[in-house]
């Protein structure tokens, strides 16, 4: 019997299986019978482990190989015809060398092992904003998370009908090894092959795989815009919600943002955060004219490290039941732990993320600390048990966007906050932000690296191009959402964070609606509006005044430098960058001239 009704996907299977030739097909349907069945096979083969019935009723623990943690950025690449279309912010191979090069890694690859079948729905099943994809997979712990990430079962099948379009993704573990590992994005095919991994990011395929890399090329096309953002919404005790969406790169703060608490100092005014995304936004301009999103997941795949009751309480309370932990400490009571999380791991008897023994404070031979949990160590948890989700998550037609919000860590450079001067300016803002490194790929930490709105990982085409799509994206709108650029991470010369970040945050956000709303003015400085420091709201937060004018600080020198640096960056995408980024960049250099100084 066919294994579905939908032709081409048959056809499809029957093709992935007769090259990875496993010993059996599973339709994945959606239904809890299966998904505990799963569970449990993978539990016997050790693949996951059972955490504590009892303080953490269903959860999982995972670890994956040691040399499979994080993104591969090296590894992965954007297969289209033309190498210019890929462009220099993507490695590229031809669609006949990538097809053949991993085809001879999934050869027989899933010999003795199941494949299974995953139709998926990102965003609402049914809505027109949605997208659908079907990934085949040798791995039950891609299943398990992917039941958490995506919509996925029966009824994804259903709207597909006998025929509708879906991205083909195929996934093998393979053997895991790095020299057999590639990911591989075919635009133009609308596939996705990614073997020889058992990371998230590299595995789960809806997520940057299809949301973002092939979604970004399908919205260019289509006119929308697939971005790395999360989106969160401010209602104020009138009712009103405003919705904000931001471009922060990989670990840095999107799903703390998304998940904000108003500060003690601002509780009195009555506003209540609305969690929609922490990752991904999905933008279209509307009959209205306006910009709306949706977030395409239907999950959290967040950094656990640094997640605790106070930095986010939201989150401690998502991961306390359904949900899969990868590459933390496990305590012996099956319990978890992390650094900067919650608790005292156990003294006798933890493991850490490797599987070793692990004490507080134990060395490496360089005298270095060994975490007990990976940096980049993750939780898989639905966006429902969030305890601020927003009822839109499940609205087909998303939210609107009040403001548009870039930012990086930066300890120098950038100030706490600036608005821009128009669109192609906030174009420009965005297209030259700049972040250190983390944890979340290969790498070396810490190193500043131009991350055009945080999106050089992930752009499935010439990042020139994408640049021109947002331009004209604005020209599209009646209604254009104003934009802004934030950094949390300023230090001072000792290298302490400048501000204390996290639920304070809303302080700048609420500047930022104010500016939205038309209720406050702006500081014109050379780089952008910042705000009169008597229109952030300070109540209940003792911040020394020279640190906040350290962190409204302009130089007009760094910024000379910052400019060079850009210079270089744009460059690379010779004659196909817009001009008008040029102009803006020009215009930059000559507001510094003029009015730099006065701001410095
Ligand atoms: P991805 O899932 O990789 O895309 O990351 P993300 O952008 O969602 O990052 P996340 O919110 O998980 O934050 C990553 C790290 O940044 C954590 O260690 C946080 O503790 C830290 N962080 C988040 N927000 C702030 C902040 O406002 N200030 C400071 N200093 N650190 C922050
Ligand atoms: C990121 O690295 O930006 C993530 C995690 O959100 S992953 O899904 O691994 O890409
Ligand atoms: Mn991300």
């Amino acid at each position: 019997m066919p294994i579905t009704q939908h032709l081409e996907l048959n056809r499809w299977i029957d093709e992935m299986a007769d090259m990875c030739q496993p010993d059996n097909i599973v339709l994945i349907d959606g239904s809890d019978e299966q998904k505990e069945a799963l569970t449990q096979e993978s539990v016997v083969s050790g693949e996951v482990l059972r955490l504590n019935e009892e303080k953490l009723p269903g959860c999982l623990y995972h670890r994956t190989a040691q040399n499979d943690v994080a993104r591969v950025e090296h590894l992965t690449y954007i297969c289209t015809e033309l190498k210019d279309d890929a462009g220099p912010n993507n490695n590229w191979m031809s669609p006949a060398e990538g097809y053949r090069k991993a085809g001879a890694f999934f050869k027989g690859a899933m010999k003795g092992r199941t494949m299974y079948v995953i139709p998926f729905s990102m965003g609402p099943v049914g809505s027109p904003f949605s997208k659908v994809g079907v990934e085949l997979t040798d791995s039950i712990y891609v299943v398990l998370n992917m039941l958490i990430m995506t919509r996925a079962g029966q009824d994804v099948l259903d709207t597909l009908g006998i025929g509708g379009d879906f991205t083909k993704c195929l996934h093998s573990k393979a053997d895991l090894s790095i020299e057999k590992r590639l990911i591989l994005h075919f635009p133009e095919d609308n596939a996705i092959w990614s073997v020889g991994s058992g990371y998230g990011g590299n595995v789960l395929l809806g997520k940057k795989c299809l949301a973002l890399r092939i979604a970004s090329h399908m919205a260019h096309k289509e006119n929308w815009l697939a971005e790395h953002m999360l989106i969160l919404g401010i209602e104020k005790p009138s009712g009103r919600i405003d919705y904000v969406a931001a471009a922060f790169p990989s670990a840095c703060g999107k799903t703390n943002l998304a998940m904000l608490i108003p500060p003690e100092g601002l509780k009195i005014k009555g506003y209540r955060i609305w969690t929609v995304g922490d990752d991904i936004a999905w933008m279209r301009v509307d009959t209205d004219g306006k910009l709306w999103a949706i977030n395409p997941e239907n999950g959290f795949f967040g950094v656990a490290p640094g997640t605790n009751t106070k930095s986010n309480p939201s989150a401690v309370e998502t991961v306390q039941k359904n949900t899969i932990f990868t590459n933390v400490l496990l305590n012996p009571d099956g319990t978890v732990w992390w650094e900067d999380g919650d608790g005292e791991p156990a003294p006798e008897g933890a493991l850490d993320w490797k599987g070793n023994p692990w004490k507080p404070g134990m060395k490496d031979q360089d005298g270095k600390p060994i975490p007990g949990a990976h940096p980049n160590s993750r939780f898989t948890a639905p966006i429902s048990q969030c305890p601020s989700h927003s009822y839109r998550t499940d609205h087909h037609h998303g939210v609107q966007i009040s403001a548009i919000i870039f930012g990086g860590r930066r300890a120098h450079l950038a100030p706490l906050v600036y608005q821009s001067l128009g669109w192609s300016h906030g174009v420009y803002m965005g297209a030259t932000m700049a972040s250190e490194r983390t944890a979340a790929q290969y790498g070396k930490q810490g190193e500043v690296r131009r991350d055009p709105m945080a999106m050089l990982p992930f752009c499935g085409y010439n990042l020139a191009d994408y640049l021109e799509h947002w331009l004209r994206m604005g020209v599209r709108m009646r209604w254009q959402p104003k934009i802004f650029h934030v950094n949390w991470f300023r230090q001072d010369e000792e290298g302490n964070y400048l501000w204390p970040g996290f639920g304070e945050n809303l302080r700048i956000l609420e500047w930022i609606l104010g500016r939205c709303n038309g209720e406050l003015e702006g500081v014109k400085t050379s780089i952008g509006f910042i705000p009169k420091p008597e229109d952030i709201d300070m109540t209940g937060l003792d911040i020394p005044e020279k640190d906040m004018e350290k962190l409204f600080s302009i130089d007009p020198a760094a910024w000379k430098v910052e400019m060079k640096d850009i210079e270089e960056f744009f460059k690379k995408f010779g004659d196909r960058l817009p001009v008008s980024l040029w102009a803006e960049h020009e215009a930059l250099g000559r507001r510094l001239e003029e009015l730099g100084s006065e701001h410095a």
